[in-house]
């Protein structure tokens, strides 16, 4: 199996190229963000709770997040491997997901981090928040929050599997495309 961790701070593009790698490898795309957004839409308990976090530029905790996650792995029993978009954002969620694939004999096999300066990331989100209806890309203050906990709670996640060495960092400033083929020359060559 092939399994990718997408990794990076908020708007450095891990939505936008899990699309496309999933279109080359065909693998399953998770993404937890997208997932919560889901259930926002749709009103379930799990979308009013994460709401309440997603709104302030929180995380949310990670007992529901991995639950959750854990669930929508169950679902692709035949998958050729996955595609964790915005998972793990803390060293428990790591944890988690490091036992949890153990015990379907499988593993990460790499960590692919996209790197993009902080004053990039708020430009991007601020444009994005202009016409996604995302509340969480509106406010300034919020896109702030949510680099701040990037930066205490989600960076040392890089430790994890650096320590592993399945860490792969890939510069995320320049054309969609030419970000696409580091990404998969980074995978091609692992
Ligand atoms: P996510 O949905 O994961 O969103 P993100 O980090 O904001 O965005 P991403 O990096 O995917 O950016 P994108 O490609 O879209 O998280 C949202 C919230 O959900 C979190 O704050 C948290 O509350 C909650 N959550 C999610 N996972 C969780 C977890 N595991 N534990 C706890 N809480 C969790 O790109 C952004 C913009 O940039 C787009 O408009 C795109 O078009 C543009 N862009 C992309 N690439 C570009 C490029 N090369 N040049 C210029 N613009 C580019």
């Amino acid at each position: 199996m092939l399994n990718i961790v997408l990794f990076g701070p908020p708007g450095a593009g891990k939505g936008t190229q899990s699309e496309k790698l999933i279109d080359k490898y065909k693998l399953v795309h998770l993404s937890t963000g997208d997932i919560f957004r889901y259930n926002i839409k749709n009103a379930t308990e799990l979308g009013t709770l994460a709401k309440s976090y997603m709104d302030k530029g929180q995380l949310v905790p990670d007992e529901v997040t991995i639950k959750m996650l854990e669930a929508e792995v169950n679902k692709h029993a035949n998958a050729k491997g996955f595609i964790f978009d915005g998972f793990p954002r803390t060293h428990n969620q790591a944890e988690a997901l490091e036992k949890f694939l153990a015990s379907k004999n499988t593993s990460i096999t790499l960590m692919l981090a996209l790197e993009v300066e902080e004053q990039e990331l708020k430009k991007r989100l601020l444009l994005r928040g202009k016409d996604s209806g995302r509340a969480d890309d509106k406010d300034p203050e919020v896109i702030q929050k949510r680099i701040n906990v990037y930066n205490a709670e989600t960076a040392p996640v890089k430790s994890f599997y650096e320590s592993q060495k399945k860490y792969v960092g890939v510069n995320g400033i320049g054309s969609i495309d030419d970000i696409f083929k580091s990404l998969c020359n980074a995978i091609d060559t692992f």
